[in-house]
C-alpha cells in the first residue's frame, strides 16, 4: 500500500476514507482534519485561550499536541481522581500528563480531588452511595464541576476535550436507543457558553479512535495504555463493540451515523425540543448552572460528605 500523496510506503490505511498515508503525511493529515472541524463548527479562534482536559490517555494528549502544532494558545488541566486500586491509574496518568507538559514546554494545571475536597472519587462514591454504584456518575459530576471552575476562574474562553468519533458515536447510539431528547439536543462538537461558563468543544470528534491511536504512536507520545479500572464492563464499551462490528462490514458507518445526526439536528430535528428547553438557574453556592433553584448537584453531594469543603474551595 502506497501513500496517496508521495507514493512512499504507507504507514496508515484508512478504509473509512479510502486513503492510505505515510508517516509524514499522516502526521500532517490529522492536524489538518482537526483544523477543518475547528473552522467548520466555529469552535475557537487563535486569539482565544483554550484549556484542554488531559487524562494522560492517547486522545487528550494527542489533542493537546495537535492544538499546539496548529498554533493555538492551549494549556492543560489534569484532575487527579485518586483511582489507585490495582494499577495505580491516577498516579501513572498524572506522571504521563506532567511528562508531556514538561517535554513540550506547556502549562499544566493539576487539581487533586483528595487534597481539595478531602476524599478521592471512590471514597466519595462509597460515602454518598454506600458502594451501591460504580463511581462513574460521581466522577463525571466532579470532573465537570472542576473543569468549569478552573476555566472560569482562570479566564479561559474554551474548554476542549479529547472525545473521538468512537466516543461520540457510542454516546449517540445510547441516546438514540432511549431517544433521550435532552441529551441529543446537547450532543455535538460545540456547546456554547452559558451563565458565565466556558464554551465546551470536541475538536477531534470526527477522528476515529484508531486514527487517534495511530497519531499518538507515530508522534511518539507516551500515554497510559490501561483504561480506568471502573470502565471495564461499561455500557459505552459495549456500544463501541457493537459499532465496531458494523464498521467492519461497512467502513465509514460510524462517521456517517454521527455526521447524519449533526446534519439532521441542524435541519431542525429537535426544534420543538429547543423551545421547551428547561430554564437554568445559578447555584447559590458555586454559581454554576443548575436546573432547579438552590444548590447544584455537585454542591449537594459535597455537602453530604463535608459541609464546609465546597465553600473553602470556591473562595
Ligand atoms: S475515569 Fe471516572 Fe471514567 Fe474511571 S471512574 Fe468512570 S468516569 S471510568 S471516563
Ligand atoms: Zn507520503
Ligand atoms: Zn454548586
Amino acid at each position: 500500500m502506497k501513500c496517496r500523496i508521495c507514493g512512499e510506503k504507507a504507514s496508515v490505511n484508512m478504509r473509512e476514507h479510502k486513503l492510505a498515508l505515510c508517516k509524514e503525511h499522516y502526521l500532517e493529515w490529522v492536524p489538518a482534519q482537526t483544523e477543518r472541524s475547528i473552522k467548520k463548527y466555529g469552535l475557537f479562534k487563535h486569539d482565544e485561550k483554550v484549556l484542554v482536559a488531559v487524562s494522560g490517555g492517547k486522545d487528550s494528549l494527542s489533542l493537546w499536541d495537535i492544538l499546539k502544532r496548529l498554533g493555538y494558545q492551549v494549556d492543560g488541566l489534569y484532575i487527579c481522581l485518586g483511582i489507585d486500586e490495582g494499577i495505580k491509574y491516577s498516579v501513572e496518568s498524572q506522571r504521563l500528563a506532567e511528562k508531556f507538559a514538561f517535554e513540550h514546554d506547556l502549562k499544566l494545571q493539576v487539581v487533586d480531588i483528595q487534597k481539595e475536597y478531602g476524599e478521592s472519587i471512590p471514597q466519595i462514591t462509597r460515602e454518598t452511595h454506600r458502594g451501591r454504584i460504580k463511581p462513574c456518575s460521581v466522577c463525571g459530576l466532579v470532573k465537570r464541576h472542576i473543569m468549569n471552575r478552573i476555566a472560569r476562574d482562570n479566564g479561559y474562553d474554551v474548554l476542549a476535550t479529547g472525545h473521538n468519533l468512537d466516543d461520540e458515536a457510542a454516546v449517540l447510539f445510547g441516546n438514540t436507543l432511549s431517544w433521550s431528547g435532552e441529551y441529543l439536543l446537547r450532543q455535538g462538537p460545540l456547546l456554547p457558553s452559558s451563565l458565565g461558563l466556558a464554551r465546551k468543544v470536541k475538536p477531534v470528534c470526527r477522528i476515529y479512535e484508531r486514527e487517534m491511536l495511530a497519531y499518538a504512536l507515530l508522534r511518539g507520545i507516551e500515554y497510559i495504555y490501561e483504561e480506568c479500572p471502573f470502565s471495564i464492563g461499561s455500557t459505552s464499551i459495549y456500544y463501541k463493540e457493537l459499532l465496531n462490528r458494523l464498521e467492519n462490514n461497512r467502513p465509514g458507518a460510524k462517521l456517517s451515523f454521527y455526521l447524519s445526526f449533526l446534519e439532521a439536528r441542524k435541519g431542525g430535528l429537535f426544534s420543538e425540543r429547543e423551545k421547551i428547553q428547561a430554564e437554568l438557574h445559578s447555584c447559590s453556592r458555586c454559581a454554576q448552572p443548575t436546573s432547579a433553584p438552590g444548590l447544584c448537584s455537585f454542591c449537594r453531594m459535597m455537602e453530604r460528605i463535608n459541609p464546609i469543603s465546597v465553600d473553602e474551595n470556591e473562595k
